[in-house]
C-alpha cells in the first residue's frame, strides 16, 4: 500500500513540475514532503509562535517513540497555510483546523499549548471556548470547555458547532430546554492543554513529560497510588448524606487498580490531617494521586467523619514543597474549580470593578497566578506530569437527588479505564470516560436548565485534561 501511494505521488509531483525541464532533486524533496503529509500524523500540536522553538525537542521525542507529530502555529491557521481558514472567532477557527487535520491527516491527539496571558485584560495565548449552561445556582454563568475542541462531528457527520441557534453563544442551556441542542459531546479526537502563561512554563512541562515517558517504566514509585479523601458530605448537615463519600469512591478506584500499592490518606483512618500528609506522600513518589473532595481554583480540602470542620489538602501556595523530582504522578482531582485555568493574580487589582466584585474574586479563589491543576502540572522538579479536574462547579449524586452519579463516576472510571480496560494513553482514557459517561447518562436536551441532564452535559464539558493527550502512562519500555 505504502509503495503504491509513493508511486502515485512521484507521478503527481513529476507531472506538476513538468512545465519545463524536470529538476530531479527538487522533485525528490517535494515527493518526500508530500508523502509525509499524505500519510498523516498522530499528534497535532497547536501553539502561538512564541512557544514554537520550545516544542521542537518534544516533537523529536514523540517521533522517537513512533508518534508522528506536527507543530502548527496559530498564524499558520489564520493565514490558511495548510487549509482555508474558516470560523467566526479564533476558537472556531482552531476547531475547524482540527477538523481539517482530522479529515486530511487523520490525527488522533491534539495538544493545545497556551493559557492566559498575564495582565488585567483576559487575553489568551491559545483560544478557549466558554460554555453558557446555567445550573441555576447563580455561581457561574459560563465555564471553560476543551471538550469543545474534541467534539468535531455530530452523530450525522456534520460539524459540531455547539452553537446550533447560531447566535455566537455556545452551549446555551438556560430555559425550559437547551437552546443549543442537541450537542453530540462525544470526542472525535483526544484533546489536552498545556495552559502555559510563559515560555518558561512550556519548557518545564516539555522537560517533565519527556523525562516521565523515558524513565517511569518499571520504576517502583510508579506502582504506588495515593488516594486522599474523607467525608465529603457530613451527615450532620443532611440525613441522606450517609457514609464517607470521598473514601467510598476512592475505594472503588482502588478496587479497579490491582497490582498497585495503595496509600490511603483518609480522614476516617487518621492518615490525613493536613497538607503535610499530602506533601510527604507525594514526595515519596507515586504513579497516580486521586483527590476526592472539595476544591476551589486555589485549594483542595475535605471533612473529617460527620464533621463540618475542614481538613486542608493542598493550596497552590504549598505546592513549592512538592519535591518529587523525576517521580511525577498523573493526578485526578475531584472537586469544584481546581482546573479553572482562567484565574489571574491581576484580579487582585480589580478594585475598580466595584468592591463587591473585587471581594467575589477573593472568596471564589480567583486571585492566584495559576489554578491548582495547572500549578501542579507546571511545578518544576515536582508536582504532576498531568492533571485532570473540573473548570466549574463539580456535581455528584447529592446534586442529582441520588438519581445518578456525576464527577464521582467520571473520576473513578478514569481508574477503571486504566486498571481494568488497560487503556494506557492518557487522552484516550479521558475520551473513553466521557464517551461511556454519555452512554450511562444519555442527555435529554429537552429537559430544563438545572436538570440532571444539564448537569451531565456540564460534567463532561468541564472535565479538563491539563497534559499531553498522547502521554504513555507508565512510560516507554
Ligand atoms: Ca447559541
Ligand atoms: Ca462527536
Ligand atoms: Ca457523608
Amino acid at each position: 500500500m505504502k509503495s503504491i501511494v509513493y508511486a502515485v505521488f512521484v507521478i503527481f509531483v513529476l507531472s506538476s513540475t513538468m512545465t519545463g525541464f524536470v529538476n530531479n532533486e527538487v522533485a525528490t524533496i517535494e515527493t518526500k514532503e508530500s508523502i509525509t503529509t499524505y500519510e498523516g500524523y498522530d499528534l497535532l500540536i497547536l501553539t502561538p509562535q512564541q512557544f514554537y522553538d520550545a516544542l521542537i525537542p518534544f516533537k523529536e521525542h514523540k517521533e522517537n517513540h513512533g508518534i508522528r507529530t506536527i507543530i502548527v502555529t496559530l498564524d499558520e491557521i489564520y493565514n490558511s497555510k495548510y487549509f482555508p481558514c474558516q470560523g467566526r472567532d479564533d476558537a472556531e477557527k482552531v476547531k475547524y483546523f482540527i477538523k481539517n487535520a482530522y479529515d486530511e491527516w487523520h490525527i488522533k491527539y491534539v495538544l493545545l499549548v497556551g493559557g492566559r496571558k498575564p495582565g488585567l485584560k483576559e487575553e489568551w495565548w491559545m483560544p478557549v471556548r466558554y460554555v453558557y449552561l446555567d445550573d441555576g445556582s447563580n455561581w457561574e454563568r459560563r465555564y471553560l470547555s476543551d471538550l469543545y475542541f474534541a467534539d468535531i462531528y455530530d452523530k450525522n457527520g456534520n460539524f459540531s458547532s455547539w452553537d446550533n441557534n447560531g447566535n455566537g453563544i455556545y452551549g446555551e442551556w438556560k430555559g425550559n430546554k437547551a437552546e443549543d441542542a442537541p450537542i453530540d459531546l462525544v470526542p472525535d479526537v483526544y484533546v489536552g492543554r498545556w495552559a502555559a502563561r510563559s515560555l518558561h512554563e512550556v519548557e518545564i512541562v516539555v522537560a517533565k513529560t519527556i523525562e516521565y515517558e523515558n524513565n517511569a517504566y518499571g520504576k517502583e514509585w510508579f506502582k504506588k497510588m495515593i488516594t486522599i479523601a474523607g467525608d465529603t458530605y457530613p451527615e450532620c448537615l443532611n440525613s441522606s448524606w450517609k457514609g464517607y463519600e470521598g473514601e467510598e469512591n476512592a475505594q472503588r478506584a482502588i478496587n479497579w487498580m490491582p497490582g498497585f500499592t495503595h496509600i490511603k490518606l483518609w480522614t476516617s483512618l487518621g492518615t490525613f490531617t493536613g497538607p503535610e500528609d499530602v506533601i510527604n506522600a507525594i514526595n515519596e513518589g507515586a504513579g497516580f494521586v486521586f483527590f476526592d473532595g472539595h476544591g476551589s481554583p486555589m485549594s483542595w480540602a475535605t471533612h473529617p467523619p460527620n464533621s463540618t470542620e475542614w481538613v486542608d489538602g493542598l493550596t497552590v501556595w504549598q505546592m513549592r514543597y512538592l519535591k518529587n523530582d523525576g517521580m511525577y504522578p498523573v493526578v485526578v482531582v475531584g472537586g469544584c474549580h481546581n482546573s479553572q485555568f482562567n484565574i489571574s493574580v491581576f484580579n487582585l487589582l480589580k478594585i475598580y470593578e466595584g468592591f463587591n466584585k473585587w471581594i467575589e474574586y477573593i472568596w471564589k479563589g480567583e486571585t492566584a497566578p495559576a489554578c491548582w491543576s495547572w500549578w501542579m502540572t507546571k511545578k518544576m522538579d515536582g508536582g504532576s506530569v498531568a492533571t485532570l479536574g473540573y473548570s466549574g462547579l463539580g456535581y455528584t449524586k447529592e446534586d442529582k437527588n441520588f438519581e445518578g452519579e456525576a464527577t464521582e463516576w467520571v473520576d473513578s472510571h478514569f481508574f477503571w479505564e486504566y486498571g481494568m480496560n488497560h487503556t494506557e494513553i492518557l487522552g484516550e482514557i479521558w475520551g473513553n470516560v466521557i464517551k461511556n459517561y454519555l452512554k450511562t447518562y444519555p442527555i435529554d436536551w429537552n429537559a430544563p436548565a438545572g436538570s440532571n441532564s444539564a448537569l451531565d452535559a456540564k460534567t463532561v464539558q468541564e472535565w479538563i485534561l491539563l497534559g499531553d493527550p498522547s502521554l504513555k502512562i507508565g512510560g516507554y519500555p
